[in-house]
């Protein structure tokens, strides 16, 4: 069950349904919540900071573990942790680019499709992202929108039937919804 108050709009890539919703992605009952991270995964602000105060203290937690063990994850790279208290069951901590890298909109479309990948390699049905990047790294709504648009489109799925992209605020959500009417409809 989705439970969302506010805007949405849904769209059809063959047998996956891609949803953007405006809202909380905290609130979100799917398989694996996104999270905006940065490499060390110290999760002090913006989304990050929303899906550790809700979810608990452990997600940071062992997402220290994490560094520990394997080091900082690049930028385009994901990790995993659980969710803690979220509805989710993961929470997929995707590493953004910052508006500047002079790569970025190649490492931006790398962070999605390497979120997908590490979905699909936990057989997971459900994903939700947020906007990664359009936060404290400075990308444009719109443009972060076309590179997430093209990705989850071109994207080979195998169990993955739903893919939600959340949106906080409707600023952001109008930018998305014209950006993602365009491509999905190509
Ligand atoms: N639900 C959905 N989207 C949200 C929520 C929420 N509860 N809260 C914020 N957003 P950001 P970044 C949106 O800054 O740009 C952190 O400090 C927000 O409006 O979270 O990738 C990390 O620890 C924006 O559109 O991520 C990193 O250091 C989007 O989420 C750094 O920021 C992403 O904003 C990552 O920066």
């Amino acid at each position: 069950m989705l439970v969302t108050v506010g805007l949405m709009k849904s769209y059809r890539i063959s047998d996956i349904v891609v949803l953007l919703i405006e809202g909380d992605i905290t609130e979100l009952e799917v398989d694996a919540i996104v999270n905006a991270a940065n490499p060390y995964l110290e999760h002090g602000g913006g989304v990050a900071l929303a899906i550790v105060k809700k979810g608990g203290y452990m997600i940071q937690e062992e997402s220290r573990e994490y560094v520990r063990r394997f080091g900082a994850v690049p930028v385009g790279g994901v990790a995993v942790t659980s969710a803690g208290g979220l509805k989710a069951k993961y929470v997929i901590h995707a590493v953004g680019p910052v508006f500047r890298d002079p790569e970025g909109d190649f490492k931006l479309a790398l962070a999605i499709k390497s979120s997908l990948d590490k979905a699909e390699e936990l057989g997971l049905q459900s994903i939700a992202f947020p906007a990664i990047s359009t936060g404290v790294y400075g990308y444009p709504y719109g443009r972060a929108a076309r590179i997430m648009a093209e990705v989850i489109k071109s994207y080979t799925y195998r169990n993955l039937s739903k893919v939600i992209v959340c949106l906080y605020g409707m600023e952001a959500y109008r930018e998305f919804e014209k950006v993602f009417d365009e491509v999905m409809s190509k």
